[in-house]
């Protein structure tokens, strides 16, 4: 190991500072970067499908582009990450092929399918919601690359929360049956979006290592619980409920308890039986196969303008 270079590392890391690509970091660093970063990114990506089931059956023309900007920023968040994630040594080519192969990691929220409209707006206030918090703390994470990735996706994250919330506020406030399609679609979300925080803490593998290199600012339940204190608040303004009775604030720690979550499904979900797992990446694969001529076409382009350069 390169002595001078890991001490130098964990200079950076204790004036709590940033490591940059040409930096010398530890290989075991890099690979945990890798893994939170390209899971990350597929996350925007296969993120993009739920919702995008419903730009065509938006119920007005203002929705609709709303609903189709917001889905162009996923996929924009997702180039952010693959570019991080290159600057690692990793082509996006390879994190790609990882995909849809099935190989590769994506949030497990994904996996659920989009019922009805009021889904879009559930997406928007609980999985965006949820995103959100889980992200902020990562515009500090050690890696510069990421942490400033991460500072524009939470800008464009905060403005996706609020089109979710207003889709719900909306709702809520119309018919019984449109205040009960909201109702129904915020059952469904809440506990898949408690679960995109990762596993308990005493079940979490890489919490504590990536907490010690600055990566994770906060444990997964520590956030959770975060959340559903922003949340209990957030829903009485919509006029709507969380589907949790057990919700309450417990003085002594000063922390938000829930009531307790089916870890069995989230196994079920990482381990590709999900309600809709194997749609997402089918799906990917045909978009993947139908860009192609893309990705030819650039890569033709860019030869030949190095010839003429050349030349
Ligand atoms: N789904 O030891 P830990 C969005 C895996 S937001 C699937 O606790 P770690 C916005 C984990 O990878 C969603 N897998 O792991 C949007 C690990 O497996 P591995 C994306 C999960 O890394 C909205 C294993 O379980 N956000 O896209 C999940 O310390 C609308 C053990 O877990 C991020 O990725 C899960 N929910 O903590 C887009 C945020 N949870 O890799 C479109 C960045 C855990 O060893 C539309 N990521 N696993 O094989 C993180 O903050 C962390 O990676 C955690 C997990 C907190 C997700």
């Amino acid at each position: 190991e390169d002595i001078a270079g890991l001490a130098a590392f964990e200079a950076i890391l204790a004036e709590d500072s940033r490591i940059e690509p040409r930096d010398w970091m530890p290989e075991a660093y890099r690979k945990t970067l890798v893994r939170q970063i390209s899971q990350h990114a597929h996350s925007e990506i296969i993120g993009m499908q739920p919702e995008a089931n419903w730009i065509s059956r938006a119920p007005s023309l203002k929705r609709k582009a709303i609903l189709m900007a917001k889905v162009q920023d996923e996929a924009g968040h997702g180039l952010y990450l693959y570019s991080a994630a290159e600057t690692l040594g990793t082509p996006r080519t390879k994190l790609t092929e990882d995909l849809i192969a099935g190989k590769a990691r994506y949030s497990s929220i994904f996996n659920y399918p989009t019922r009805s409209w009021a889904d879009v707006g559930a997406i928007g206030w609980l999985v965006d919601g949820a995103a959100i918090c889980n992200q902020v703390p990562l515009c500090r994470a050690s890696y510069g690359p990421y942490g400033r990735a991460m500072v524009r996706i939470c800008k464009e994250e905060s403005f996706h929360q609020r089109q979710g919330f207003e889709i719900l506020l909306e709702l809520s406030q119309g018919t019984p049956a449109q205040k009960q399609m909201a109702q129904d679609a915020v059952n469904r979300w809440y506990a898949p979006a408690l679960m995109m925080f990762g596993p308990p803490d005493d079940d979490s593998p890489n919490s504590k290592q990536s907490m010690a290199w600055n990566i994770k600012r906060f444990s997964n339940d520590e956030l959770r619980q975060r959340f559903v204190g922003m949340m209990v608040e957030q829903v009485k303004v919509l006029g709507l409920t969380l589907p949790d009775d057990q919700i309450r604030f417990d003085e002594e720690t000063g922390k938000w308890q829930h009531g307790s979550l089916d870890w069995n499904e989230f196994k079920e979900v990482l381990a590709g039986r999900g309600a809709c797992n194997s749609q997402r990446l089918e799906r990917r694969r045909e978009a993947h196969q139908d860009g192609a001529w893309v990705r030819e076409a650039a890569a033709a382009y860019a030869l030949r303008e190095q010839r003429v350069e050349v030349a």
